[in-house]
């Protein structure tokens, strides 16, 4: 063990793993930038998903997939509970997201990215792939400045008061789909203006932690919950507040949510109840996006930007590769 990476539990996962992450992200952004605008969104999904798998099992970990593709029976690779890495290393949650957007990347649309999360064992949240009610601001406001629970007008009356701003001054950021009309009329009522995405949730949280540069200053509305996780895990490295419930609306849902450990189907789940420990986070572009850019295929190298962040310091770095060793991606 004493070659490997040792980290005894509660010690903080090494920083060594934030650049291992970086060349995971970017081989499953590689992959799926392949088929940009192929039109064929499981096909790209699916490439991003072997080469997460690939190169994950490289790492000098022993990971278990807490946020997956899906349940082992209908999720052939990188299901909830499979083991990753080769075993000689910390024992880290792992979550996955190796092609958010798929819609984004098949009609080569800008926003999609291959991201994941790496953290200590047992402090992810296991989160059944539902739906969730989220919401998210940036950091510098006090805690409890916005609450799931309140109407969107108190919300935004209150982080508008916060900023110091009127309401209309805000942005909200918002999955464009017809169960959020009442939440959207709500917001617009306010005065605030509204940015409608049609995927691509994970960055548009990411958004609201540079309000300067995106324009946006909350996230609201209802998601996919693995999404969720992996968000949470972002906002803790570079600060912000986020709660969450999950929406289990279906016996088959709460009993499916109990398996995973999910006892209060009811639960408002604070950021850190979503990623409790020392969390990493790294994402690759696949497509263009406001977050960072997508993978360009030049002649005889490729390039990539990815950003990461580490919970244990806030360090956010941004790398830029050219990688000229093309045989790694295994692209034919
Ligand atoms: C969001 C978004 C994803 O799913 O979580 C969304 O971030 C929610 O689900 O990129 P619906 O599409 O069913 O509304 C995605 O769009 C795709 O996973």
């Amino acid at each position: 063990m004493s070659q490997g990476i040792t980290v005894q539990p509660g010690q903080l996962i090494e920083r060594i793993l934030t650049l291992e992450l970086v060349r995971v992200t970017e081989r499953a952004a590689v992959a799926s930038a392949r088929l940009r605008g192929r039109g064929n969104e499981k096909a790209a999904d699916q490439a991003a998903v072997d080469a997460m798998r690939r190169e994950l099992n490289k790492l000098p970990i022993d990971g278990t997939v807490v946020i997956g593709e899906g349940e082992r029976d209908e999720a052939p690779m990188l299901f909830i509970g499979e083991r990753v890495g080769n075993r000689n290393g910390p024992k880290v949650d792992i979550a996955v997201d190796p092609l958010e957007g798929t819609t984004l990347c098949a009609k080569d649309m800008p926003g999609s990215i291959a991201v994941m999360a790496m953290a200590e064992a047992g402090t992810l949240l296991a989160a059944p792939d539902v739906y969730m009610h989220k919401i998210a601001v940036g950091p510098g406001y006090s805690k409890g400045v916005v609450d799931l629970d309140a109407s969107p007008e108190e919300n935004i009356n209150s982080l508008a008061k916060a900023k110091g701003v009127k309401p209309n001054e805000l942005t909200a950021l918002v999955l464009d789909r017809p169960r959020h009309a009442d939440l959207i009329a709500a917001i617009r009522k306010t005065g605030a203006g509204i940015r409608l995405i049609s995927d691509g949730d994970v960055a548009g949280v990411i958004f609201t932690t540079k309000p300067d540069e995106t324009g946006i200053d909350i996230y609201l509305g209802i998601g996919a919950a693995p999404e969720g996780v992996l968000a949470a895990g972002a906002l803790r490295c570079i600060g912000g507040q986020m709660q969450a419930r999950l929406i289990l609306d279906t016996e088959e849902k709460r009993s499916r949510a109990l398996q995973m450990g999910v006892t209060d189907p009811n639960r408002k789940y604070d950021m850190t109840d979503l990623a409790r420990g020392d969390v990493i986070v790294a994402a690759t572009g696949v497509t263009d996006g406001a977050l960072i850019k997508g993978v360009n295929f030049g002649k005889g190298v490729i390039t990539t930007e990815t950003v990461v962040y580490r919970s244990a310091t806030g360090t956010v770095r941004r790398i830029y590769g050219e990688h000229r060793e093309l045989s790694k991606f295994h692209l034919d």
